[in-house]
């Protein structure tokens, strides 16, 4: 079992709890264990195995320890099974919907017996909803859109969710005797946001039943979906399913380059193909007799031209091999066969990050232990972004607080070398498009970022409006999270993203992409036209903690989706060339 599989099952306890009416410190209890396990850089599993103390853990408590290993050692949690009986498990999905919430899934399963999503659905629509104390039109309303949004997202991971599910099954899959190779395709390879299954190929001579056998014999699985010669498909305790393929070594390239997808992609490289004479599939490419008749050829029938290699197989047709966060058919084709494939930005180019937080406002540690984790990762620079004052539950800065800040910046400037510190705020995008922080705060700042947290419900022309106005203050340097997105939750707000992109080509502000995996704001779409607009985009994490800040190389995985070379990203430049892009206006 995975940390994220007893993440997820304690997150369900808490939950239930919750909507139990359970103290909010045992709630919390839970919560804090769960955030501990998600940076765990080791497995629950052989820590518990080795015996060790897990209560030594920062926010695992003796109950919680119990629990995890009762989990690890049985499956199961008796204390999961208890609060089950009286709390339907199923209450979890609704409160993770947008406007529902603990105390108001009590109130429906208690008043309406609303135990699914589905079910809900149906009292909404005979209208008893609405009808409840605490509910009204208004909040239906919401509840029906967070349903929609809800249904559109079921049986997707994240990738950074998927990348921890997958990890100790690959591990398994490449440890298998005579396994010469085993690669990650699919969705998870060319790095989309959300991963629907994973695709692994092991390269392997000969009958491969001993290896899908080892595959589906792995401990994290909690159901066989099929098992055979060359593939076999599970289903793991997360609900993630994992699909292995055993090619032999002739093929890999070719089925590599087939099961990496996208099927967009794949059909543009075979209509391609067939133009030319040629076949390819997933077993090579190769060129078809003359006389020949497709219906009736074999799979590997004609002459053998590529198949080993994935290099190969591009080659055979003409093509530079294409980066499989480009496969998309979106012109990566074209570009390959002309030799004009964009070089795509790479993490170790990065040299700051500009966005993070502290406990200035809701970060977890000092800005001095902030900046000491960049300099630790390499970075010139860094923007200290703690919320502004509207952001009140949060402690966002006050003018006057934000020189306090500054002072502390300051102290710690003349104190630590190898790292520039600017100092900056992100500052809430009020709902009439003003800033939060008064004129004078703002020409004193280093790096001004700004962006919205409220009122996201606004139509499409008022948002677009308030955006507009706030870009155009002549102080504002970057865009923050534009389309405030947050993956599998909650939808873009309604906005005019084409002409938000347009201002700021004109205005001199550059947007960010938002590198956090549960945002990923800007999309992989937004970001390609940003480039062609001469957008400057900025890849930040956003970071609330140290562990944070590693989350850049998804930000850069999603830039490079949106065809960005270095010199379309700010933060590759070198502290002297940032600092004079500051003063682009002066
Ligand atoms: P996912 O799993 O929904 O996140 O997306 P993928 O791209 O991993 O899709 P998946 O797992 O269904 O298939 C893996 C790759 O296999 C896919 O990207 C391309 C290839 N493939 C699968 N089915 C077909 C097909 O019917 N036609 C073509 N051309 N390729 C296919
Ligand atoms: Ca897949
Ligand atoms: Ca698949
Ligand atoms: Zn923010």
């Amino acid at each position: 079992m995975e940390n994220l599989d007893v993440a997820r099952t304690l997150t369900t306890l808490a939950d239930l709890l919750e909507i139990q009416g359970a103290s909010p410190f045992r709630i919390r209890a839970y919560r804090n264990a769960v955030a501990t396990i998600d940076s765990l850089t080791r497995t629950l599993e052989s820590m518990v195995e080795n015996g060790e103390d897990l209560t030594e853990l920062p926010g695992v408590g003796t109950s919680v320890a119990k629990h995890v290993t009762e989990l690890l050692e049985t499956g199961r949690i008796t204390r999961l099974d208890e609060v089950s009986a009286e709390v339907p498990i199923t209450l979890v999905e609704l409160v993770r919907l947008d406007g529902v919430g603990p105390k108001k899934a009590k109130k429906l399963f208690d008043e309406l017996g609303v135990k699914t999503v589905d079910d809900l659905e149906a009292a909404l629509d005979a209208g008893t909803v609405q009808q409840l104390d605490g509910f009204g039109a208004k909040s239906a309303e919401k509840i029906k859109v967070a349903i929609e949004d809800h249904r559109k997202h079921t049986g997707r991971f994240q990738i950074h969710e998927a990348e921890k599910l997958i990890a100790g099954l690959f591990e398994h899959v490449r440890s298998a005797p005579g396994v010469d190779e085993a690669i990650v395709a699919g969705s998870l390879r060319r790095r989309k946001e959300t991963i629907g299954d994973v695709d692994i190929l092991a390269r392997y001579e000969g009958d491969g039943t001993p290896v899908v056998e080892h595959f589906v014999s792995f401990n994290g699985v909690a159901r066989i979906l099929g098992a055979g010669e060359t593939k076999g498909s599970v289903l793991l305790h997360s609900g993630l399913q994992v699909d292995l393929r055993v090619i032999p070594g002739r093929s890999f390239g070719a089925a590599l380059q087939y099961f990496t997808g996208s099927k967009e992609h794949n059909v543009a490289v075979r209509t391609r193909a067939v133009r030319q004479g040629l076949r390819v599939n997933e077993w090579g490419v190769f060129r078809v007799p003359e006389d020949a008749s497709p219906d009736e050829l074999g799979k590997e029938d004609g002459e053998r031209l590529a198949g080993d290699t994935e290099e190969g197989v591009y080659e055979a047709l003409g093509m530079a091999w294409v980066p499989p966060v480009l496969r998309e058919n979106r012109g990566e084709v074209e570009a390959a066969v002309a030799g004009e494939l964009p070089e795509l930005v790479r993490l170790d180019q990065i040299k700051g990050d500009l966005q993070m937080h502290s406990t200035w406002s809701d970060g977890a540690v000092s800005l001095e232990e902030m900046a000491l984790a960049c300099r630790d990762l390499g970075y010139e620079y860094i923007a200290i972004t703690d919320h502004s004052q509207a952001m009140a539950m949060v402690q966002g800065l006050t003018p006057v607080r934000a020189r306090e800040q500054w002072a502390e910046i300051d102290e710690i400037r003349e104190r630590i070398d190898g790292i520039e510190i600017f100092k900056s705020v992100e500052i809430d995008i009020l709902k009439d498009g003003s800033l939060d922080m008064p004129d004078d705060v703002l020409e004193e700042l280093d790096v001004v970022v700004i962006s919205v947290h409220s009122f996201m419900d606004m139509d499409r022309s008022t948002m677009t409006d308030r955006v507009l106005k706030a870009m155009a203050h002549p102080a504002v340097d970057i865009l923050a999270h534009p389309t405030g997105r947050r993956i599998n939750r909650r939808e873009p707000f309604e906005m005019d993203v084409e002409a938000v992109l347009e201002a700021a080509a004109d205005l001199g502000v550059a947007v960010e992409l938002n590198a956090n995996p549960n945002r990923l704001d800007l999309r992989d779409t937004h970001v390609y036209r940003a480039r062609e607009l001469g957008v400057p985009v900025v890849i930040s994490t956003d970071a609330h903690a140290p562990r944070g800040l590693t989350d850049m190389r998804f930000g850069v995985d999603q830039a490079r989706r949106g065809w960005l070379a270095p010199e379309d990203v700010l933060n590759t430049r070198s502290l002297s060339d940032f600092r004079a892009w500051l003063t682009r206006r002066a």
